[in-house]
């Protein structure tokens, strides 16, 4: 019999937003070209004039690294829009670029369709450029430019709902605008902040670093946290009893700044610090969200194209090979043939390890084929069936019986999606799995142990 899910479980638009793991982001607009950040909404559409605009460059880059989602800055909180839009004349369609006749939007989607890359929008909800911003005109404005851009750009998979200078907008402009996206495209992911939480698949982490919380629930109260200033150990951390699921996105960017400035060319993260950032992200049952700022040329640098390259190839490196393959597995509460502990090491999503419904928790014994050293643990649940592992550690020993704790590994709490551990490297020829706490029988899909390559 199959285990019965526990608590709010995802819907399919969260399910394939796991997935992706890893989303780019690109601040590209009016601040690119006064170098800005945070634009007042008076700069001449004039200046908006990218010399070289190449948005497959862009999603070349992503094609090589294996990010499979992309959301484009349509409009940021100065109101330049990027499309030509019917509603404003504030766009793209009064700037030197293509004679008016530009649309980045368009190339965006396009190049991203050509690619095989999913599509998403960040539209400000923000706008210091219109002067309707926070009145009832404005969010038929806003109506009216979420209807063009999700009607004519094909399949729009993430909408970004930003929560900076956004207090004045209430439950109610979100409800509407929340139906207009569940009404034109309803597999898109709505990232939602401040007063747009109810509505959200995914939520703000509380910080723009990179870290997730430990744990990080992929639960929340919904309400309670539309205070976000009051509750950023909740948004970073989820809350284990939350009535809602709405996971954690985690923003940050691959520069010190949203937007591209030229003095920042030498401040382009290292390959250490992404890979820190994939840990406290991706690992930690997020999603990570990872800036790129498109030079006034409208393209991407090499070196941040370096940087994203060698952080695949660490990911790819660290993950190819996984230890615990071909250990003999056993464990104390197996549920039944068809969920054998042998199914954590098959490397497929759909043949899981379930415990019995007697207990909630569990010790999965790993005898690895030979000894085996690796710095690098991971851990995924079966996330359809909910949160339901609230306590675990991870020991090694050399013969079965004398265990040592991994100190990185211990006392943990949440799962979810995915969870990664990084230690000091250790020789070992068992492994065990102690799950000491849950809502409900343990259920995984997949347990792994693996060596970080040497060089990067
Ligand atoms: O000054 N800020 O507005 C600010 C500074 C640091 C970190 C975040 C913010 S605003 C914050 O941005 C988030 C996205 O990174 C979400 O949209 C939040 O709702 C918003 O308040």
């Amino acid at each position: 019999q199959a285990p019965k899910p526990v608590g709010p479980v995802p819907n399919a638009r969260q399910i394939e937003w796991y997935h992706r793991e890893i989303i780019a982001f690109f601040h590209f607009g009016m601040n690119t070209f006064t170098n800005d950040n945070e634009g007042d909404g008076k700069a001449s559409p004039q200046l908006f004039n990218p010399t070289a605009l190449n948005c497959k460059q862009w999603t070349n880059v992503l094609k090589k690294a294996g990010i499979p989602c992309a959301i484009l800055v349509a409009k940021h909180a100065d109101g330049f829009c990027n499309w030509p839009s019917a509603h404003t004349d504030y766009s793209v369609k009064n700037s030197k670029w293509k004679n008016g006749r530009g649309d980045v939007v368009k190339e965006f989607a396009a190049a991203c369709k050509a690619d095989g890359i999913k599509a998403g929008i960040y539209l400000g909800p923000h706008d210091r450029h219109d002067s309707r911003y926070g009145t009832p005109a404005y969010s038929d404005y806003y109506a009216s430019q979420l209807s063009e851009l999700l009607r004519n750009y094909g399949p729009i998979w993430e909408i970004w709902w930003d929560g900076a200078g956004a207090d004045k907008l209430t439950t109610e402009f979100y409800t509407r605008w929340a139906d207009t996206v569940r009404r034109l495209q309803p597999q898109c992911v709505v990232f939602g902040t401040k007063n747009s939480y109810r509505f959200a698949d995914c939520r703000w982490v509380g910080n723009e670093s990179g870290f997730s919380g430990d744990p990080c629930w992929s639960t929340i109260n919904p309400n309670s946290i539309r205070d976000e200033a009051d509750h950023i150990k909740e948004l970073n951390e989820g809350e284990i009893d939350g009535t809602a699921y709405v996971p954690a996105e985690v923003d940050v960017s691959i520069r010190p700044s949203w937007f591209y400035h030229p003095e920042e060319d030498n401040k382009v993260k290292s390959v250490a610090t992404l890979w820190d950032i994939y840990f406290n992200s991706v690992g930690r049952n997020s999603v990570l969200l990872l800036n790129y700022p498109p030079n006034k040329e409208g393209l991407i640098p090499a070196v941040d194209t370096q940087r994203t390259d060698s952080l695949r190839w660490l990911i790819n490196n660290t993950f190819k090979t996984n230890l615990a393959k071909g250990a003999s597995i056993r464990s104390l509460h197996v549920r039944g043939a068809k969920y054998n502990p042998a199914n954590l090491v098959d490397n497929s999503e759909s043949t899981w390890y379930a415990g019995s419904d007697a207990f909630t928790t569990d010790t999965i014994t790993f005898q690895l084929a030979s000894a085996k050293t690796f710095d690098v643990l991971k851990l995924q649940e079966v996330i359809e069936l909910g949160h339901r592992t609230t306590g675990w550690s991870v020991d090694y020993s050399m013969d079965g019986k004398n265990w040592i704790a991994i100190p990185e590994a211990t006392g943990k709490q949440s799962i979810g999606y995915k969870w990664l551990v990084r230690f000091r490297p250790v020789t070992a020829t068992h492994v065990r799995l102690r799950i000491t706490a849950g809502k409900a029988c343990p259920v995984l899909h997949s347990f792994g142990i693996y060596k970080q390559p040497k060089a990067s």
